[in-house]
């Protein structure tokens, strides 16, 4: 009776440090946060195109899956010659995507369960075929100086005419091209259909300002900012701009390394002024945090600014793409490592994290580490403090499909951006059309959502577990003092804990090597196993002691749990 009265007190106890720790957490600061290319995600019209009505019709997925919040690949009338991140309109959906009103439909259903719905916003560059670039072509009233124009430079010998700088576009080539029409160059950092914005245009500001009222107004949780350090470039004040120093290309290669185009403060400070409009925003309408996610692949003191510089503050969520950098040859110690280099500085500073090992642009952790060990990564992410992100197919393990890249010229992009694989009907039931505007991964019949549903220990099923989690007190109390800890116990294997000091703890070990390893007195608990991958010989609810001697087998990851 009595032991019963006190395990009441100690649950409403429970409740009540839960209730605190989860006040001081905003919605960002631990979401799951799950990554939508549209295109490749669900086609509800049989063209073979991803669509938003599609993203609608598997909006309960996440539900099921435990995702709290979603972000989308570029959705607006573009003419995609980089897929979207060159925008004709900012303020109209891609036909091939759907309507406004599909859209609409979209996020009300999204909020309606309670999902986040994060826009990518892309600032830096529009489409040359954006109207606003054409009226600056033909240097229409207030448009004349919204790119960044330029005559360049005239040879006072021979009266040849070249680009004002050597500056490289990321893509390859001179980031300045020729304008026969105008008589002047303008700068790209990207292709030559994504004309630079100039951000020292206040009237170009000010058009971003709408243009992010538009969306919010219609109910947006956020915008995930693409490319951000390379939102204003280096100019003289006599108009010039300095060459970079020959030898910082790539591999030392002669071309330029974008000292002057990546990373300005200009930039940061231009972050600074989205998050006090989206603070006056939501100051005026109410609601939870308009979050700004951002994509910036800069070093982390760069980051820290772009969060805070002390007095202002900026973005709340930098991603953090060191773990898209692990490739076969990283181990638990490389993974700490990198797992360091981002709490030592952001966490230190900020308290903030995130984690992301997938996103469009690089090739799926399944092929670049080997799918052994695809659920050791889904318990890393997730385990460790912060948000986790979600590429979509991650959650499966969906690997690159290679035979994509068959395209003349080969889009090295695709191999990631195959169509999501849903269930072993035609089209892995990402599309009832003829053809999928990518080849789906022949792989589907075995690999996808609804056979994983079926299968204990499936990846799906290791993330729906690791999802769960983030909502227990322990890994909600994360910061707070003693709320984690992670570290390489051996080479091979990682360990997280999560704690609620006093209540329960969690502890993940993951092994990504293929040797059976062991270790003596970890701690002197006796835990519970609460989640095994396919690779454990334990069951659930499997008791292990781990003052004695513990195994784990080659790839074996596993949460155990304690409470009080
Ligand atoms: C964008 O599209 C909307 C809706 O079609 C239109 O009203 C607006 O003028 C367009 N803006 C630009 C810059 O083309
Ligand atoms: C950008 O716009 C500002 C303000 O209108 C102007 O002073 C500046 O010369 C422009 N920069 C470029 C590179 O055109
Ligand atoms: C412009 O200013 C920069 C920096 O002061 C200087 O290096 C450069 O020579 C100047 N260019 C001209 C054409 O005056
Ligand atoms: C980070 O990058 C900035 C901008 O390129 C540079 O000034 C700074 O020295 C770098 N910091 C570190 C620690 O590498
Ligand atoms: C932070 O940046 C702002 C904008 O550039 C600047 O005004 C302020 O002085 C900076 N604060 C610190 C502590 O450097
Ligand atoms: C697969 O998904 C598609 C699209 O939702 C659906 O039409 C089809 O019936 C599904 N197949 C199975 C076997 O459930
Ligand atoms: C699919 O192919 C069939 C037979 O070739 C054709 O009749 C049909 O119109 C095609 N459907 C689509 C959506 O292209
Ligand atoms: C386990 O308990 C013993 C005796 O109480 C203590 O000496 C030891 O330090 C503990 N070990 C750990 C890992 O907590
Ligand atoms: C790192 C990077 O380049 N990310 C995005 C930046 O913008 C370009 C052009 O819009 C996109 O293609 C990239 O995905
Ligand atoms: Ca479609
Ligand atoms: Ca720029």
């Amino acid at each position: 009776m009595s032991s019963c009265l006190l395990r009441f007190l100690a649950a409403l106890l429970l409740c009540v440090v839960g209730a605190t720790a989860t006040d001081t957490v905003d919605w960002w600061e631990s979401a799951t946060l799950y990554h939508i290319y549209p295109r490749s995600f669900m086609d509800s019209n049989g063209d073979g195109i991803g669509d938003l009505n599609g993203i609608t019709s598997r909006l309960a997925f996440f539900k099921k899956i435990g995702v709290t919040a979603t972000w989308i690949s570029p959705i607006y009338d573009s003419p995609m010659a980089d897929m979207g991140y060159d925008v004709a309109n900012f303020t109209k959906i891609y036909p091939v995507f759907g309507t406004m009103e599909d859209f609409d439909a979209l996020l009300a259903k999204a909020h309606e369960l309670d999902l986040k719905l994060v826009l990518d916003f892309v600032p830096n560059h529009s489409s040359d075929e954006c109207e606003w670039f054409q009226k600056s072509i033909r240097r229409e009233d207030g448009y004349d100086d919204w790119y960044v124009w330029d005559d360049g430079k005239i040879d006072p010998e021979t009266g040849a005419r070249s680009p004002p700088s050597n500056w490289r576009a990321t893509f390859g080539g001179s980031a300045w091209t020729w304008v026969e029409e105008r008589q002047q160059y303008y700068l790209h950092q990207f292709l030559a259909k994504q004309p630079d914005f100039n951000f020292t245009n206040p009237a170009v500001r000010e058009r971003m300002f709408e243009v992010m009222k538009f969306w919010l107004d219609r109910g947006v949780d956020g915008f995930r900012m693409d490319a951000t350090n390379f939102l204003v470039e280096k100019r003289f004040e006599n108009g010039t701009y300095p060459d970079d120093p020959v030898g910082t290309g790539p591999g030392g290669g002669p071309m330029g390394g974008f000292s002057y185009t990546k990373d300005q403060w200009e930039s940061t400070e231009i972050i600074y002024e989205w998050r006090e409009f989206l603070d006056e925003y939501q100051r005026l309408n109410g609601g939870d945090t308009r979050a700004m996610i951002i994509e910036a692949y800069s070093n982390v003191t760069v980051l820290s600014n772009y969060i805070s510089n002390g007095t202002h503050v900026g973005g709340q969520l930098p991603m953090n793409f060191n773990f898209v950098s692990l490739n076969e040859n990283s181990d638990a110690e490389t993974i700490e490592t990198q797992a360091n280099e981002w709490m030592d500085v952001i966490w230190v500073k900020h308290k903030m994290a995130n984690w992301v090992a997938n996103n469009h642009d690089n090739s799926r952790s399944p092929t670049r580490m080997g799918e052994s060990k695809v659920d050791a990564m889904t318990m890393i992410i997730h385990a460790l403090p912060g948000t986790s992100v979600t590429y979509y197919g991650e959650e499966i393990g969906m690997p690159d499909y290679a035979a994509a890249c068959s395209g003349n010229p080969c889009n090295f992009r695709d191999p990631e951006r195959t169509p999501m694989q849903w269930n072993g009907s035609i089209n892995a039931g990402f599309s009832t059309g003829n053809s999928t505007w990518l080849p789906v991964n022949p792989n589907y019949p075995f690999l996808n959502v609804q056979v994983q549903r079926g299968v204990a220990r499936s990846s799906l099923q290791i993330f729906k577990g690791m999802t769960a989690l983030k909502k227990t007190a322990a890994f909600k109390a994360f910061k707070e003092e003693g709320g984690f800890s992670y570290s390489a116990l051996s080479k091979q294997v990682f360990q997280v804990i999560r704690t609620a000091v006093g209540q329960e703890e969690y502890r993940v070990l993951a092994n990504l090597g293929n040797q059976i390893e062991y270790f003596d007195g970890l701690t002197n608990k006796t835990m519970e196993y609460v989640l095994l991958n396919s690779y454990s010989p334990h069951r659930y609810g499997d008791k292990l002691d781990l003052s004695g001697r513990i195994y784990l087998m080659p790839y074996e990851a596993v949460v155990l749990h304690w409470s009080e």
